[in-house]
């Protein structure tokens, strides 16, 4: 499997207006667009700086995942989305190797794209997101 390069990094954090105000108005991020993602249960902020770009994210639910993590941990990195050329075939590729996979199937995630999530059980400590554009 090939992952083609990182993405984006996740920040969970409890409120979106606060977090923006650290990461745009302090840090000097690029706001590029807020977006609902019904399928994660979250609301998420796209920014950008010259290179890359990083996602806030701020949960829509009590049992969302968003949610449970920052109840347990705090706000803080929470996952890291690497880009692949074709999304199912990268997945029967990581179960044939092992890996735990939280979804079988895509979803979709911020601008439509097709997701899924590894479980961080299985990457070290780190939960990783495909996404396939
Ligand atoms: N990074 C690293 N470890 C994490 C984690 C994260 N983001 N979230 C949970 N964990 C760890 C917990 O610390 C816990 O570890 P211990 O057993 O050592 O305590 C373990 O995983 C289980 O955690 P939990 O709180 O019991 O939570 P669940 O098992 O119910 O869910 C997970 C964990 C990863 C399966 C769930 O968060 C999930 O399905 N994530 C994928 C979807 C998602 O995160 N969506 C939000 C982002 C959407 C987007 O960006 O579009």
């Amino acid at each position: 499997m090939t992952l083609k390069k990182m993405d984006h990094v996740a920040i969970a954090v409890e409120n979106l207006e606060e977090a923006l105000k650290i990461w745009v108005d302090g840090l000097g991020f690029k706001f590029i667009k807020e977006e609902t993602v019904p399928d994660q249960q979250v609301k998420v902020a796209v920014l950008s700086s010259e290179s890359e770009h990083i996602e806030l994210l701020e949960p829509l639910t009590e049992d969302s995942p968003v949610a449970k993590f920052l109840k347990k941990r705090g706000s803080g990195i929470h996952h890291h989305c690497y880009l692949v050329d074709n999304i199912e075939k990268s997945l029967a590729e990581l179960k044939t190797k092992g890996f735990k996979l939280i979804d079988e199937k895509p979803k979709r995630g911020v601008g439509g794209c097709k997701i899924a999530f590894v479980h961080p059980k299985s990457c070290g400590g780190v939960l990783i997101e495909l996404k396939e554009v």
